[in-house]
């Protein structure tokens, strides 16, 4: 999408439906993402190419997504200095613990920001690369700030909830 500032790259389409909550937070917080298929072991010319291209576009911060071996958000790191954020998913028989390993142990001079395994990292992925680009947009940090604020309200009202089932008060 033209004027995208943030691109995730999935290492696969089957990686889709955890990562769609990266997504959809973005758009929401306002920040409307690209989306590519792109692998660092399937397709590593393609993901040179789109990491290039992007970073001519003005793309702000990286977030790649992978499962099993996960190499992709180092080898996007390899090719940007834009901020990298990768989310390990749980993908094969070592339920995402390979790629955590893989993601978090970047050696160094090749940083990659990674999160939560899974539904967790990708929604925290899309509020970091928020968080990252609100620092020099007071719009977004708004949005972020706005966010939080509900998220609070949430909490309060499940704690209320739970104490009236209790008969707390
Ligand atoms: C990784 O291998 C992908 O990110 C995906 O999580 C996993 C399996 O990919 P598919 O075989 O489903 O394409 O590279």
């Amino acid at each position: 999408m033209a004027g995208s500032k943030v691109a995730i790259i999935l290492g696969s389409d089957s990686d889709w439906p955890v990562m769609e909550v990266c997504y959809t937070t973005l758009k929401e917080l306002g920040v409307p993402a690209r989306v590519e298929v792109l692998s660092a072991h399937r397709t590593p010319d393609k993901l040179r190419e789109f990491v290039f291209s992007s970073d001519e576009q003005g793309i702000g911060v990286f977030i790649a997504a992978a499962g099993m071996s996960a190499a992709l958000p180092g080898a996007v790191a390899a090719h940007t200095v834009r901020p990298v954020i990768g989310v390990p998913l749980a993908s094969g028989p070592l339920q995402g613990v390979d790629s955590l390993l893989s993601m978090v142990q970047m050696p160094q001079g090749v940083p990659v920001a990674t999160v939560a395994i899974g539904a967790s990292g990708a929604k925290n992925a899309a509020l970091l690369a928020v968080q990252m680009l609100a620092l020099s947009d007071p719009k977004l940090a708004d949005a972020i700030k706005k966010f939080k604020r509900i998220q609070a309200e949430t909490v309060d009202k499940k704690n209320q909830t739970l104490r009236e089932r209790l008969g707390l008060g």
